[in-house]
This record gives structure tokens, sequence and C-alpha cells, in this order.
């Protein structure tokens, strides 16, 4: 599946704007033929959230059953044309059907899918989709139901509307859904895998494309001043593809303080007539792990930056370029050079901005709190899914150096947790190793597990979440270093591999204040980051840290939580706390 891309050869129309709305409170919109059209109840403009929009019709927790319709006219002009529809994400479950015809069931969600469809040039059609935010229990982004509290023998049903994670589920197509046209026998898939070799300094790109017809490929590397570097060409069979590879001589690393990039740019021809064409950007890096240190075309690497989330006040999760821009211009206000996309893949667009402006991206897998009393065969199925379509869409990014497969597995440390995930984690990571040699894989420890986590052992480099000082040893700041402070020492010894703490913060409401140590202040939580970053500063092992988390976000209703997740630096719109400014100082040494 390629990204909808305009040129010569391809062009899309992007059904952003209003789509109609109706919320199925019964679950009986199929029953009464919905998916052949409906009766609008309300508009919601998409890419969005239909929760926060729709807010006020009692829609905010509604996570169940929900109903969007397009109408539309296909172009006159793209008869002959292999027209599909390409959805940037429908979240979380989504079924879509075309003029009543069901085109298929996803349960991936925050990746993009599509469907080769069967318009018909000129005519209108009626586009509906039916999304759910229930995932099924044995889903690796785990789906729950208020009874399964009760089978858990949690002392109450605490968590509205009821999900695993500390996120909320909202319902939309986040990232937007277009209709695109494009050659019949065109470029149909492309992956690329960049190096760097330090030494030589020279760049190499390892490309795969599938076309849909037997044709001529030309490749060529292009510098951002419009110097061909370097090109290939060959012909490309229908099925078997071809790969290649791409050597430049006197490349320009990319990196942080350099984000080079290159155009990529590929056609395929019959003669001289041209097919179809495409083109991506990328640079030439290489990520590698060494003894105790993550290299960056061979130079250790301190990774400064977040957790993050997609989420903003009206907007939700939906993509947004000027909350982009705005959100990667804090970065680097705050000397921050790293984030990890915790807990599922950002928008592609977010990749870009992150190529363009040199900052190191984790990306993380849409799994979440694996339960190892629920996880069966198909958990294990869906999840290498996931990895595997997540690596397909991301793996040409520059900006990504490693894959997160999982946070915080074995969440509730079940007992089941130390039998069962060996076997798993096995198949996992080695699925994920085969689809990319090229970054080291990684996946998040929860606390709780403390230093017998089975994941470490399959990890290049631990990802440790640590809330000392907050959820245990509150209000003990100089305890909790201590705590912290040994904790790395052992699994350094223990494991002998770099180590990145992926989350560590607390929560703040923005102008509480208080003279000594006290929870929720945002004296509390710019003294606990900053003794955090203290103690990972002194251990050797440490590549770095990552604050749990930019900005305030939208959880499920909880006691725990006042309206939101506090542990954000930024408020959620993006104001600065007393701990920003503390960080500032911190990494840009001001
Ligand atoms: C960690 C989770 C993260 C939560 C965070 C918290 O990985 O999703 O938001 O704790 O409790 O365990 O703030």
């Amino acid at each position: 599946m390629l990204r909808p891309q305009q040129n010569d050869c391809r062009e899309f129309i992007a059904l952003d704007g209003l789509w109609a709305h109706r919320a199925d409170l019964a679950d009986e919109g199929e029953a009464l033929g919905w998916h052949r059209g409906f009766e609008p109840e309300a508009w919601v403009a998409m890419p969005g959230s239909v929760n926060e929009q729709l807010a006020e019709r009692g829609l905010r927790d509604h996570i169940g059953a929900t109903w969007l319709m397009w109408r539309g006219q296909v172009p006159r002009r793209w008869a002959g044309r292999r027209l599909r529809l390409h959805f940037g994400s429908a979240d979380l479950l989504a079924d879509v059907w075309l003029d009543g015809r069901h085109l298929g069931r996803e349960a991936a969600p925050f990746l993009p899918f599509e469907h080769v469809a069967p318009f018909q040039p000129g005519a209108s059609f009626t586009l509906v989709v039916r999304l759910d935010g229930r995932l099924p229990e044995q889903h690796p982004l785990p789906g729950i139901r208020a009874e399964d509290y009760i089978a858990e023998r949690r002392p109450r049903d605490e968590i509205f509307p009821a999900v695993r994670y500390d996120f909320f589920p909202y319902l939309g197509l986040h990232r937007g859904v277009c209709l695109c046209a494009e050659p019949p026998g065109g470029l149909r898939q492309v992956q690329v895998r960049s190096d760097y070799e330090p030494t030589q300094r020279s760049g190499r790109l390892d490309v795969q494309v599938q076309a849909g017809a037997a044709a001529t490929l030309r490749a060529r590397v292009w510098s951002a001043q419009g110097v061909m570097l370097a090109q290939f060409e060959g012909a490309v069979e229908v099925g078997a593809g071809l790969s290649f590879t791409l050597e430049v001589t006197e490349a320009r690393a990319w990196s942080p303080e350099s984000p080079v990039l290159h155009t990529l740019e590929l056609s395929i021809h019959d003669g001289q007539t041209l097919l179809d064409e495409y083109r991506l950007q990328v640079g030439f890096r290489r990520v590698q792990v060494q003894g105790t240190q993550l290299l960056l075309n061979g130079l250790p690497l301190l990774l400064r930056g977040f957790g993050m989330h997609e989420d903003f006040p009206v907007l939700g999760k939906g993509s947004c370029a000027a909350l982009r821009v705005k959100d990667f211009e804090l970065l680097r206000w705050m000397g921050a050079n790293s984030l990890r996309t915790s807990h599922y893949p950002y928008a592609e667009e977010t990749l870009d901005e992150a190529d363009r402006r040199g900052v190191l991206v984790i990306s993380e897998i849409a799994s979440v709190n694996l339960d190892f009393r629920r996880t069966t065969a198909a958990t294990l199925a869906d999840h290498q899914g996931l990895v595997r379509r997540q690596i397909a869409r991301d793996g040409h990014h520059a900006c990504v150096i490693a894959w997160s497969l999982t946070n915080e597995p074995g969440y509730l440390a079940e007992a089941e947790y130390q039998e069962r995930a060996g076997p798993y984690f096995d198949a996992l990571f080695a699925q994920a190793r085969d689809l990319d040699p090229s970054r080291p894989m990684t996946a998040a420890n929860v606390g709780r597990n403390g230093l017998d986590d089975p994941v470490f052992g399959h990890c290049d480099f631990l990802s440790l979440n640590r809330y000392h000082g907050w959820y245990d040893m509150p209000g003990q700041l100089g305890r909790a270093a201590a705590a912290l402070a040994t904790e790395l020492r052992v699994l350094a010894e223990r494991f002998g591999k770099p180590m990145l703490l992926t989350e560590f913060g607390a929560d703040a409401i923005p102008g509480m204040h208080a003279s000594g140590d006290q929870l929720f202040t945002e004296e509390y939580q710019a003294d606990f980051i900053a003794a955090y970053w203290r103690v990972l500063s002194a251990e050797p092992a440490c590549i770095g840290g990552q604050v749990w988390n930019f900005a305030d976000f939208r959880t499920a209703q909880h006691h725990r939580r006042v309206q939101f997740n506090h542990k954000g630096v930024f408020t959620r719109t993006r104001d600065p706390k007393m701990a920003a400014w503390r960080l500032r100082a911190l990494w840009r040494g001001d």
C-alpha cells in the first residue's frame, strides 16, 4: 500500500470536511440498514474525534457503535484508472461499506488500510463507516468491559469508559480518508532501508518495489540541491517485484544536528512511456547498539525527550498540521532531540516532520498492558500483523531509530506473564528483526515487573518506565532517587545493555504550589524530573530519558485522574509548567 501522493501519474481527493454522523447506542444500525446510508443526526469534521465534537450530545464517553457517511462523486476523467480508498486510520475498529457493499473490517487502530473499490467514474457513491472503540479483549491493545473488572477481583468497576490503558479511546477517522486514482499497472509497494558507513562516508539504500505490471524501473537519488547522486535501472516483475541497492559515495549523513534529506525518485516505464512515479524523502544514517551505548553514525546518543500522545482539545486525536508544527517548535524550544510514539503509531506527517527536523523517534506498536491470562494465538497473530504493517508504513523514515514492540506487558505482574511471555516474545521479536534488521528492538517495561521482566532478554536496549516518588514512595524524592539509582546499576550489571528511561514523571495541576515535597504541585513535578535526570546522567549505561509526558492528555474517567493525566510538562493547550522551564535549562544548558 502506498501513501497517497499527487504527481503527474497519481491524484487523490481528500474526503476531509463534514461527514454525516449517527450514534448507535442500541447497536442496531446494521439491522436497520444504515450501512446502505442513513438520515444524519449530526455532522462531524474529519479528520477529528467524534467524542470531542459531539460531547454536548452526551457522546463524550460513547465508545460503542458510531456511524459516519460521505456522499460524493467520482470524476469522469478517472475512467480506466485504478481507484482505491485509503484510510490514514479508522479508530479503533472499523467496518466499511461502499454503496451498501461491505468492503471489510479493520482492527488495526492507528494504521492505514485501503480498499481497491468498485467506483463508477462519473457516478455518485455512498461511503459508510461504522466505528467502534471496543476491541476484543485478546487484542494486543486489549479491550475490556466493566464486567471484566469483577472477574479480575478488582475492588470496583472503576474506569469509564472501560479501557485497559491510560489514554482516551477516541472514535474517529483521525488521519483522514482519500479517494485515489492511479495507473492500473502502477507502483504498489516501496520498502526502503537506509544505511551510512561513517568511516567511508558512504550512503546506501536497499529498496524493494512491487508493481501491478511488468515494467522497466528507474530509480534516482537527488540531493536537496537537485544534484543526482545515484541511479539504477532494472526490470520489475509482477509478484516477484524488484530489489536493488543504491550506493552514494561522499554522502551527507542524517543526524539531529544536520538532518539532511535526499529524494528517492522511482518511476516505471513501458519503453518510452512513463507509467507511474513515486517520491520518498530519505536520509542516510546507521543505528547500532554497541556495549551499553546506542550509536548514530558511530557516535553515542544521549536521548532527551518525551513520551507523547496525539491529544488536543476539540481535535481529540484528529491530525492537525498547525498543532504538529507547534509541538515540534516546543520540542526545539526545550532542547529535546527525541520522542516515543507512545502508545501507537502516530500520523505519518509527524514522522515527516521528525525527518526534517532531526528528531529521533522510537516508534511504538499499538500494544499496551498485554495480560498473559488473556493472550491467545490470535493475540500474537494480531500483534505480528500490527508490527508488519507499522514497519511497512514507516521503515523508510530516517528519524525512526528503534521499534518498541509493546508497552508494559504483564502490567499486573500476573504469574502467567513469567510462564507464557518467553515463547510469545521469541516469535514477536524474531519476526520484527526479520522485517527490519537495521534497527534495534525494545519494549517498555513496567516498574511492577522490576528487574525480572522476561522482556529484558529480548530487547537490544532496555526501556524502563519508572514512577518511584509518585505511585510508590510518594512525596519522597530522596528515597525515590536512591531506589532508581540502585535499580539502574543492578540492571546494567545483569544485562550489560544500554538503558533508556522511557517514562518518568509526576502529575502537576497548573497553578498548584507548595513549599515542600507535595504531590500535584508544579514544584514537585519539576524537582521530580530534575532528580531523575541527575540519577540517569550519573549511570554510564543510561542512554537518556524521555519524560512522561510532553503535554496533559485526556484519559477515561478514574478517581486517579483529575479530568486529564496531568503529567505533561505542558498543559493540554501547550502552556509551559514550571517543569518545562526546569528541563529546558537542563537540556539546553542555559
Ligand atoms: C505508565 C503507562 C502510561 C501511563 C502512565 C501514568 O505506560 O500509559 O499514562 O503510566 O500512569 O504505566 O501516568
